[in-house]
């Protein structure tokens, strides 16, 4: 018979997380020019996140859990609880990646939770309530378009239909993607009702490492805003078409990054303001022929909902202007748009106290990062763990690196954390 609970956690195994995480590295391993390391590309649904995710579930089998599919692809991995009426605290997080990533963006929080389940089964504990352990489809939202995607639609801010429908740079739908690797799941996609939820996740930035804090009491997720812009010019001869009669779109599109610099470094909208053009397909993009499209887009990030308010009125006024003065046309689309999540003061205090028992530093943050725990704060109490990351917390890049003692740390503190809301009735 498992042994109830005592207050003072188990330790995980540090050496078999970084094991775990090292594996799922290697699949949809590439060798990355601009750094010469080896990255991570495992695109949403690409054969690469098939892989992935059928490894990953595999552990999870291998760890007794009970495994299900949704419809939009996201995996759950039960753990019976003593009580299994009561509903599971959930830790989860993402295990799809950018095109240059590393190999912690959210496999820290996927292979962190499925190590907390190891370590209790290693010391024989069975929790008060069921645990769950999830990976979500989609949360980069680099390749369909919007982010945490999996997770909006078990929340219910994105109807399955509609995510069914979004399509890829080739054309390719969610939908045939899912079904293409296999994980076109039947369960319905708003059946888990988690009583709270936990993620673990490197923070992604140079915050913790500059403070010198172990941990991030993570506050909430700041505001995010997405659009694809596409200006129309008309191509023409780069040798013989004067310059005052060009409508360049490329010049355009030039013109929209430079502005966004400056609006981010002005002040006027904060000084948390990012924005960022991370991409630019110029159209016929010919080394002989003015460009006469560009489809470019746009990210926008502030902590507060009014500031970004302001930023995207400017911007609206900053694309006629561009429009009218370049002779261009200028059509826009919102494809993903957050405002400002905080997260459950409590499950906060939960997270800090854990890592105060551990003898952990811990301090607040607010996530300049989009995030699972954003979409599943709507549901159920929710908060995140921050860990730091070395090289100023570089992330969407293979050098995107924590210390096994970093992420050790993290997920004592994901464990303790989820005992505690586990204990709760
Ligand atoms: O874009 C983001 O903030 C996250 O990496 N999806
Ligand atoms: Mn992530
Ligand atoms: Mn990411």
């Amino acid at each position: 018979m498992a042994k109830t609970l005592s207050v003072e956690a188990p330790r995980i195994d540090g050496a078999r997380l970084s094991r775990t995480l090292a594996e799922l590295g290697r699949v949809g391993a590439y060798k990355d020019e601009a750094t010469g390391l080896t990255g991570v590309r495992r695109l949403a649904l690409s054969a690469a996140d098939g892989q992935g995710r059928r490894l990953v579930i595999g552990w999870f089998k291998a760890a007794g859990l009970k495994v299900s599919v949704d419809r939009i692809g996201n995996v759950y991995a039960r753990r019976a609880g003593a009580d299994e009426s009561l509903a599971p605290v959930m830790m989860g997080s993402h295990i799809d990646s950018v095109p240059t990533a590393g190999r912690f963006d959210g496999c820290l929080g996927v292979l962190g939770a499925l190590e907390v389940v190891r370590t209790l089964d290693d010391a024989g504990l069975r929790t008060r309530r069921p645990l769950t352990v999830a990976f979500f489809t989609e949360e980069e939202g680099c390749r369909f378009g919007t982010d945490m995607l999996g997770s909006a639609v078990a929340t219910g801010r994105i109807p399955l239909e509609k995510a069914y429908g979004f399509r890829d740079k080739d054309g390719l739908s969610v939908r045939d993607e899912l079904a293409k690797i296999g994980f076109l799941g039947t369960a319905d996609v708003r059946a888990v009702k988690p009583h709270a939820y936990l993620e673990c996740h490197i923070e992604q930035g140079p915050i913790l490492r500059r403070h010198g804090a172990d941990i991030g009491v993570v506050q909430g997720v700041q505001a995010i805003s997405w659009r694809e812009v596409v200006f129309t010019g008309k191509s023409a001869h780069a040798g013989t078409t004067p310059m005052d009669l060009r409508r360049d779109a490329g010049v355009a599109a030039a013109r929209l990054s430079l502005e966004l610099r400056r609006m981010a470094g002005s002040g006027r909208f904060g000084a948390q303001m990012r924005a960022t053009v991370g991409s630019v397909l110029l159209g016929p993009g010919m080394v002989n022929v003015v460009a006469g499209t560009a489809r470019c887009t746009v990210d926008l990030r502030n902590p507060a909902d009014a500031k970004m308010a302001a930023v995207e009125r400017h911007l609206d006024a900053f694309l006629k202007k561009v429009g009218r003065e370049e002779g261009v046309k200028v059509s826009w689309r919102q494809t993903a748009k957050t405002p400002h999540v905080p997260f459950d003061a409590g499950v906060q205090t939960v997270i800090a106290d854990a890592a105060a028992r551990l003898g952990l530093s811990a301090e607040p943050i607010l996530s300049g990062a989009g995030h699972d725990a954003q979409e599943w704060s709507r549901l159920c109490p929710t908060a995140m763990v921050f860990v730091p990351g070395e090289y100023d917390g570089i992330s969407h890049n293979p050098r995107e690196f924590s210390t096994p003692k970093q992420c050790a740390d993290g997920v004592n503190v994901l464990l303790a954390a989820a005992l505690a809301l586990a204990e709760r009735a």
